[in-house]
């Protein structure tokens, strides 16, 4: 299917015109029909000569009514622009030119109606002109009339040649179908129409409303008046939503696939055109469907950052138009440069900023956002609309290679330091690494070790049992696994022995941290100051050497040397009497 929105001044035949075409009334309202003008969307639809169908998205000319034009050709890539023989360029010839020269849309063709009330030719190489200047460039133009069908089978014959010139839909993107009519169908509920533009929606397929974020069941699909179990892009659809109250969706919303859409009120975008000077400081961002108040704040030459009275899910390269509704103005085009910008907190920030949006042109640039965020969740950067194929760092979490790097070289050293602090300890912890490299997650930590520093029982340090000759690393793996449930006991000098562990290779072990060495012969694993302190602070305080010998179940012959070492490491106080406190 191919869809195409009209375009075009009120009362110049649009709706005649897509009548006359499919059989159908694009007029849906009582209201409209009564004084013969359009004021909301109109949808309807035909065969055309190859046997693809056209769906028409019939929009209103009138200047009142702008919005909801916009709402039409918003998610529409092609259009159809009506002007009359007898009338010529109009006010809203103009307008509905610019909106689809903002929004970007380069496919289209023209028809020139009433011809049968005035010679076509003047009204079709002005409005050709026109067109030509705009993202449109040179397009087909038809002369035709709605009252005696003249021309009606050239224009078919042009619907499908244009149609043939589209780029092929993207049936496997994510779905982000912009809501522009909900109403209730008894018995079935809630209902919403859009235009599909990339995706493939099935009944059964679960979707999330954009605006409540609740996600919903695809109940029910038609496509051309018919119940479908699928529909592919492009199509114009009717999706029948399980359990959603109609009052929580309507136009402007939207159908996206979970988790695929990042939703934003703040987008930094490019002007597209020509920028004016004095561009409002409040104005109407149109986007799909969606019209939304934005409050403009000038960054650069033709950059801004636009801050949404509510989130959009919008994607980087989005295209969108702001208008000035008090003006009755197209203001220009927009180009979506980043959906996710940084804050402008410091002095300063603001330039630096437009210099960045300076070099960006809305194409999706993976290794420009990993330069720009360092380091970024992959289900981040896909919800923004940039294609994430790069090995991980570590999870899903995506990182620039200077500055994983850099953090590599920053790592070393923060471990370094700490060893230097805190001698006595097996290495950092890795939250307190974390913190001080300011990571948003520990994998990252543990994956920016490597050898000969390791992480063990979280902590980041030298791996000093590897780097020792293996016979003494196996003596010390030896003493962690006999003292593990006793580490406050050291091996008797005849254990020592036994173990091979000489006074060599206990220098050895001692000076990679293997070992701790409270006085000779008398060595305990290097992790276990901590908990001694742990268990020294449950006693009542001061405490002698004997309650604390108790405590650690261990002899004389450790306890001496270890309170001693705790005294010099500023762990405990020795008090007149010899009894000990617990430094607070
Ligand atoms: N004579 C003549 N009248 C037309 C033609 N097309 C539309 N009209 C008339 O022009 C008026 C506006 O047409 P309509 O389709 O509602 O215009 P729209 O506002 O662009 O949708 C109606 O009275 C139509 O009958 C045409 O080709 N020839
Ligand atoms: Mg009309």
């Amino acid at each position: 299917m191919f869809v195409v929105a009209t375009a075009g001044h009120v009362d110049h035949g649009k709706s005649t015109l897509v009548r006359a075409l499919t059989g159908m009334e694009p007029d849906r309202w009582a209201e409209e029909r009564r004084r013969g003008m359009t004021i909301d969307l109109g949808f309807a639809w035909t065969t055309l000569p190859s046997g693809g169908t056209v769906a028409f998205v019939d929009v209103p000319g009138h200047e009142r009514f702008v919005p909801n034009m916009l709402a039409g050709v918003g998610p529409v890539p092609a259009a159809l622009i009506v002007v009359a023989a007898d009338e010529g360029w109009m006010p809203q010839s103009a307008e509905h030119l610019a909106a689809l020269d903002a929004l970007g849309v380069a496919y289209g063709l023209l028809a020139v109606t009433r011809a049968d009330l005035a010679d076509p030719g003047p009204a079709m190489a002005q409005a050709r002109a026109e067109i030509a200047a705009s993202s449109l460039g040179a397009v087909e133009a038809v002369a035709v009339s709605g009252r005696t069908g003249a021309g009606l089978p050239e224009l078919r014959t042009a619907l499908d040649r244009l149609a043939g010139g589209l780029p092929a839909p993207a049936v496997d993107d994510p779905v982000r179908l912009w809501v522009d009519r909900s109403f209730t169908v008894r018995g079935s509920g809630t209902v919403v129409t859009g235009t599909l533009g990339a995706g493939r929606l099935r009944v059964g397929d679960e979707v999330e409303v954009a605006g409540t974020e609740e996600t919903v069941r695809v109940r029910g699909l038609h496509s051309l008046g018919e119940a479908r179990p699928e529909a592919a892009a492009v199509a114009r659809v009717a999706v029948n939503l399980r359990g959603t109250p109609r009052d929580l969706i309507g136009r402007g919303d939207a159908l996206l696939t979970p988790g695929r859409f990042h939703r934003t009120d703040l987008v930094d975008v490019r002007l597209t055109g020509d920028p004016a000077a004095d561009l409002p400081a409040a104005l109407t961002l149109h986007v799909g469907s969606a019209a939304v108040p934005v409050r403009v704040r000038p960054l650069g030459v033709d950059t801004v950052r636009l801050r949404l009275a509510r989130p959009l899910p919008l994607l980087v390269g989005d295209r969108a138009l702001l208008r000035d509704p008090g003006r009755h103005h197209v203001s220009g085009g927009v180009r979506v440069l980043d959906v996710a910008p940084p804050p402008l907190a410091r002095r300063g920030a603001a330039a630096a900023r437009a210099a960045v949006l300076a070099g960006l042109d809305g194409r999706p640039d993976l290794a420009g956002e990993l330069r720009r965020r360092r380091l970024v969740r992959a289900g981040a950067l896909i919800r923004m609309g940039v294609p994430a194929q790069v090995t991980p760092v570590a999870g899903d979490w995506l990182a620039d290679a200077e500055h994983w790097e850099r953090l590599g070289v920053q790592l070393t050293e923060e471990v370094t330091r700490y060893a230097r602090e805190h001698p006595l300890e097996p290495g950092i912890p890795v939250d307190a690494l974390r913190q001080r490299l300011a990571l948003p997650d520990r994998a990252l930590v543990e994956a920016l070790v490597r050898p000969p520093l390791r992480v063990h029982a979280g902590r980041v340090g030298a791996a000093s049992v590897d780097v020792l000759p293996e016979p003494v690393a196996r003596a010390v793996r030896r003493v962690r696994a006999e003292y593990a449930d006793r580490p406050f006991r050291a091996p008797e000098a005849d254990h020592l022995v036994e173990l091979g562990l000489g006074p060599r290779e206990i220098g050895a072990a001692v000076r990679a941290g293997a070992l701790l060495r409270l006085a000779d012969n008398v060595v305990l694993l290097p992790d276990v100051l901590d908990d001694a302190v742990k268990v020294l602070a449950g006693l009542p305080q001061p405490f002698t050497l004997s309650a604390a010998r108790q405590a650690l179940d261990t002899t004389r012959r450790v306890a001496v040397p270890l309170l001693e070492l705790l005294d010099r490491r500023g762990a405990t106080r020795r008090l007149p009497d010899d009894a000990r406190m617990i430094v607070p």
